[in-house]
């Protein structure tokens, strides 16, 4: 297989256990790269939705596999923790197989920067106080994903490539604009207090690389909406992968999982 390799690879926001969760194509992505080091940047299991009802095919069984063949293969996975695999808060630090399991990470960049890998959820006030209303907002974002879901099963039928409605609402709607920008000011201050260059975080589904306040801030993206990657090459540079553009070709050997 041809697998393009990077020497590090961040994932955040896979929400395996719901229906939102586009496993397939992160499949297809993880079949395709390979790395050094990944680190998966909180909430890849969602804990709540799995409280409510159980849902879980083959797919998303199979990105855990994966996540181990990685280790198997020595890459040094990092499965940071995320307000919806909180679960995992309660034994953290701990190393499971080959995986090591934390609230926070320091990563140093191949140019000698450093960059504090951490979900965010931390610097979110609404979840970090109100765990109702950040469920109630949970709710309402599961209803917008359904939505997603429906116009996209006809886009699909009339030959029309993805197309993230829900993506399209939260940039329309200000308010979630606010919340986007007061997110990453506050990381930004936090991380420029404590002497780091930059930060990779996750948790608000929106996709980043940009400098602000002299800090180097990247998310993530997810893996319901935008089907993002995010990696570091051999030459020090960071890049986005837009894996939502890899549509309706799921070449991914099927039957075989490693
Ligand atoms: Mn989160």
């Amino acid at each position: 297989m041809n697998q393009k390799k990077y020497k590090s690879i961040w994932l955040s926001d896979i929400h395996l256990g719901s229906k939102g969760c586009q496993a397939e194509r992160l499949l297809d992505f993880l079949y395709n790269h390979s790395c050094e080091e990944l680190y998966l940047v909180g909430d890849i299991v969602d804990g709540w939705r799995m409280e409510q009802s159980l849902f879980w095919p083959q797919a998303h069984t199979n990105v855990l596999r994966r996540f181990l063949s990685y280790a198997k293969d020595d890459t040094n996975v990092n499965y940071i923790t995320g307000n919806h695999d909180e679960f995992l808060r309660s034994y953290s630090p701990i190393l499971l197989g080959n995986v090591k399991v934390t609230d926070r990470a320091i990563y140093t960049s191949l140019s000698g920067k450093k960059y504090l890998v951490i979900h965010g959820d931390q610097f979110d006030l609404v979840t970090k106080y109100s765990k109702w209303i950040s469920k109630l907002g949970s709710w309402a974002y599961e209803l917008l994903m359904a939505t997603n879901r429906v116009v996209n099963f006809f886009r699909k039928n009339f030959n029309l490539g993805y197309w993230s409605f829900s993506a399209f609402v939260k940039h329309k709607v200000k308010s979630a604009v606010n919340f986007i920008s007061d997110f990453e000011s506050a990381l930004a201050f936090a991380c420029k207090k404590e002497g780091f260059d930059g930060v990779i975080c996750g948790h608000i589904h929106s996709v980043a690389n940009e400098m602000i306040d002299e800090i180097h801030y990247l998310n993530c993206g997810d893996w319901v909406e935008s089907c993002t990657a995010l990696v570091e090459d051999y030459e020090g540079r960071f890049h986005i992968i837009d894996y939502s553009k890899y549509t309706n070709n799921q070449n991914y050997p099927k039957d075989k999982v490693a």
